[in-house]
């Protein structure tokens, strides 16, 4: 029987088989949860649907973020299936292209920022207002969301997305303490560069992953495996008294200069 036996979770975020969501569902279904995942778009959907299937769920929500309606019309129909849920994986960040490189004062713009707020970071509160309710009653609810060192520290390129990680990780602390009243705990990790579809999009990704592996405590970047791993733990009842909390898994990276 795994530790997450049990428990009820969705996970959005995944886009493909190399997303750090993909490494979450794999561990969290290994552990016995039971899963439900969201998709942004029609073009995600055949794609979700195919990855829900091999985590043996049949729950597969349409869900964009940057979408109040479409964010509570995805938790109406999770709550039509479910009568409550445990755990939320907010696996999503997203800035344009054109902001993810070179120099932050000349290259970001008033749009590109805003967007790079609303869908990294608001989103995750945004999400934490419609699953709320189903997480009543529960035992040792859990929100996750993912980060990056670039939110404090100046990394190249990473730019207007270190701005939104800030506020999202800044996020996380106000929610904890909003909602740690109702035993709901709001945690965060933050990843070392793995390359995903997102981190593609970072100029300079290559070179971000060789430094981390070359400078990293333990030599070598970290997998979506690990990722996965450390949300499964972070979202049972094992974590039961860890909150507000942000959580490094980048093989030490963070604690060297
Ligand atoms: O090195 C990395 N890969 C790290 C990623 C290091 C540390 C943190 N992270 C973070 C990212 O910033 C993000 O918050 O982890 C989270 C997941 O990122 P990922 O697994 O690296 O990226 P990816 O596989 O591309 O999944 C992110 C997905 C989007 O994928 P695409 O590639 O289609 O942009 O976020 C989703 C989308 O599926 N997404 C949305 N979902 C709903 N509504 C939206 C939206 N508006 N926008 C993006």
């Amino acid at each position: 029987m795994g530790f997450l036996t049990g428990k009820r979770a969705i996970i959005a975020g995944i886009a493909s088989n190399k997303s750090i969501a993909y490494g979450i569902a794999q561990a969290m279904h290994r552990e016995g949860a039971e899963l439900a995942f969201t998709y942004q778009n029609e073009r995600l959907k055949g794609r979700v649907e195919k990855f829900a299937n091999e985590f043996g769920s049949d729950i597969v929500l349409e869900c964009d973020v940057g979408s109040d309606e479409s964010i509570d019309a995805c938790f109406a129909e999770l709550g039509k299936k479910w009568d409550g849920l445990d755990i939320l994986i907010h696996s999503i960040g997203f800035a344009p292209k054109e902001e993810l490189e070179g120099s932050i004062v000349d290259n970001t713009t008033r749009e590109g920022s805003k967007i790079a707020h609303d869908i990294s970071a608001y989103s995750f509160l945004a999400m934490a207002k419609a699953a709320r309710p189903l997480m009543k009653g529960r035992e040792n609810p859990s929100m996750l969301t993912l980060s990056y060192l670039g939110a404090v520290s100046a990394i190249p390129n990473y730019n207007v997305m270190g701005m939104a990680k800030a506020s999202l990780e800044s996020a996380v602390r106000f929610m904890a303490s909003d909602l740690g009243p109702e035993g709901i705990r709001v945690n965060c990790i933050s990843a070392g560069p793995i390359r995903t579809l997102a981190a593609m999009g970072i100029k300079g990704f290559r070179k971000m992953l060789e430094q981390f592996s070359g400078a990293a405590p333990l030599r070598r970047n970290v997998t979506i495996e690990e990722v996965g791993n450390a949300a499964a733990f972070l979202s049972s009842d094992l974590a039961s008294g860890i909150t507000a909390e942000i959580m490094y898994v980048d093989g030490g990276y963070s604690t060297v200069g």
